[in-house]
């Protein structure tokens, strides 16, 4: 009997494409009040109240602070999440996405 051993293939390569990713950015603004604006990250964005505070503190000082990274989808609806629930109380408070490089 002949028997065959089996070359070792080469495994294909296979091209996977990554996800552009967005980042969701906190706009400061003047009205939004700071616990408010921790409370949203909290429950939008998943965060610590650590965490939170840190970015509420950046956004406060510098004008702007990137929150999180998603993809498009995800990352829109963050954004929209958190500018509505500053809207349901009258608050100018505002999160953009922008995509990344
Ligand atoms: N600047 C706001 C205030 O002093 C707090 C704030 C921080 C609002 C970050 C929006 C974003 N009450």
């Amino acid at each position: 009997m002949t028997e065959t051993i089996a070359k070792p293939k080469a495994l294909p390569r296979v091209r996977t494409e990554r996800p552009r990713l967005y980042k969701v950015i906190l706009l400061n603004d003047d009205f939004t009040p700071r616990d408010f604006v921790v409370s949203v990250l909290m429950g939008v964005f998943r965060m610590t109240e650590a965490e939170a505070l840190g970015v509420m503190l950046t956004a406060h000082r510098r004008g702007a602070c990137v929150v999180a990274v998603y993809t498009r989808e995800v990352a829109e609806m963050k954004a929209r999440q958190g500018t509505e629930a500053g809207q349901q109380k009258g608050y100018p408070l505002a999160f953009t996405t922008e995509r990344e490089e």
